[in-house]
């Protein structure tokens, strides 16, 4: 008796079910999907919300150049130095070594000088345009964490798309223009992302800040994440719960910073001058020598582990779901529908584990029928098993929580957790049912406010 009193005033923290890993600073804990901890019970589970670390992403991805012989070297030619056009006799030759500049040197290690580089053919079609797409590829859904850097060795581009995917590169939309002149190139005004605001985010802008031509010193392009967090976090994304919140309740944001591709759209040369010098044409091309993307795997908060294997990402899964991106409940773990984990209450967030299907441990639930009490049926983990309580189970639109097995629901709904109308089953609704007075359509959006109100003071 005296110790399981004592252990149930010292739940002690035994099994930690994945490894511990270092957590970058912008996203704070989420490294733990489950630890056992002892209560008056037993051992049980302890679920919650989790994610992988944050990683470079290059090391994961395909390239694809458009048009695929856009490469120099094939045949060999020459091009004019960086920064000086009248020297014109460095030699670009795909089938020596040391005279090659192949795609996959974007994305080698970096740190060496002189860089190692990717660079295009030069501009001796003029006056028909130069044009590159370069798609980086993942075959699965990652979130961006940090800014998108890509370094050129050769000027950077008088024009150029940053665009993005999210189905696996069937359609695209753009994520930031850039170019020496935006009215003219885009029919856009100039902005850069410090005009925007929390408001404005999702804005798609045009930037020229990144675009001043052939001689100056600067060779990198940014595609601004984090200045868009610190719309929400502050400017040393100190207030992360803030932007935790967000995320969770918009899911325009939360997929504004989610892709499965990303395209570089090289338009125009960096030229530098109004005119382009036609009598030397090998000075125009593009060359670069890095480009930068971290992020992480999009596992819905469901897992902290993402494998990469047979050149593909997959997240392991936990929480019983299942899929490359945990995004629906395993086999005989329908009991509710499935969710996404919620990065609130901060700091462990809510797990949102799929339960076992009423089908798997039992006759199914009838109206009025009190389910009998799960922890006497065949099921692993009683706590696993909860349909329902008062902290992060909560039972929708009015019904209160019997015994932690079942809701009862007000006359209007049904579902396990009270979260359907009862009309829309039958299909009887009126066409104003469900609307107004009913927040069936956003009961998680309504909890995690009211989570986030009551987690910490936020400032936005
Ligand atoms: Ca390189």
């Amino acid at each position: 008796m005296y110790l399981s009193r004592f252990l149930s005033i010292h739940a002690l923290w035994v099994t930690v079910s994945s490894v511990m890993q270092p957590y970058p600073l912008v996203w704070g804990h989420y490294d733990v999907c489950k630890t056992q901890i002892y209560t008056e019970e037993g051992k049980v589970w302890d679920y919650m919300a989790c994610q992988p670390e944050s990683t470079d992403m290059t090391k994961y991805l395909k390239v694809k150049l458009d048009p695929p012989d856009i490469t120099c070297g094939d045949p060999p030619e020459t091009f004019c130095a960086m920064g000086n056009p009248y020297m014109c006799n460095n030699e670009c030759d795909a089938s020596t070594p040391e005279l090659a500049h192949p795609p996959e040197l974007m994305f080698d290690f970096e740190g060496r000088h002189p860089s190692t580089f990717w660079q295009s053919a030069t501009w001796k079609d003029y006056p028909k345009p130069l044009q590159v797409n370069i798609t980086l590829s993942w075959s699965k859904t990652i979130e961006l964490t940090d800014n998108i850097v890509i370094t050129f060795e050769s000027g950077r581009p008088d024009q150029m798309i940053l665009e993005k995917s999210l189905d696996y590169g069937r359609t695209w939309q753009p994520y930031q223009y850039y170019a020496t002149d935006c009215l003219d190139a885009f029919h856009m005004d100039p902005k850069s992302v410090k005009d925007l605001s929390q408001h404005t985010v999702l804005e798609i802008i045009c930037t020229e800040e990144y675009s001043t031509g052939y001689m100056t010193n600067s060779k990198i392009i940014h595609f601004e994440i984090k200045d868009r967090f610190a719309f929400f976090a502050g400017p040393w994304l100190r207030n992360m719960a803030s932007l935790y919140g967000q995320l969770d309740t918009t899911k325009k944001l939360r997929d504004f910073f989610t892709v499965t591709d990303l395209r570089i759209r090289l338009l125009r040369p960096a030229v530098g001058e109004i005119f382009v010098d036609e009598l030397h044409l090998a000075r125009y091309f593009y060359a670069i020598s890095d480009i930068k993307v971290h992020g992480r795997c999009k596992c819905n908060l469901h897992a902290t582990v993402c494998v990469y294997d047979n050149s593909k990402l997959t997240c392991e899964c936990e929480h019983n779901t299942t899929g490359p991106d945990c995004g629906k409940c395993k086999k005989n773990y329908q009991g509710r529908p499935w969710s996404p984990g919620s990065y609130l209450p901060i700091p462990k967030g809510t797990a949102n584990t799929c339960i076992p299907s009423i089908s798997s441990i039992g006759n199914p639930p009838k109206f009025n029928t009190i389910w009998p009490n799960i922890s006497s049926l065949e099921v692993s983990n009683p706590k696993q098993a909860n349909v329902c309580d008062n902290e992060l189970l909560h039972c929708q639109n009015g019904g209160t929580c019997h015994n932690n097995v079942r809701c009862l629901c007000p006359a209007a709904y049904t579902g396990i957790l009270c979260e359907k109308l009862r009309c829309e089953e039958a299909g009887s609704c009126s066409s104003d049912s469900g609307q107004g007075s009913s927040p069936q359509g956003h009961p998680t959006l309504l909890l995690l406010t009211a989570l986030l109100v009551t987690a910490s003071p936020l400032v936005f």
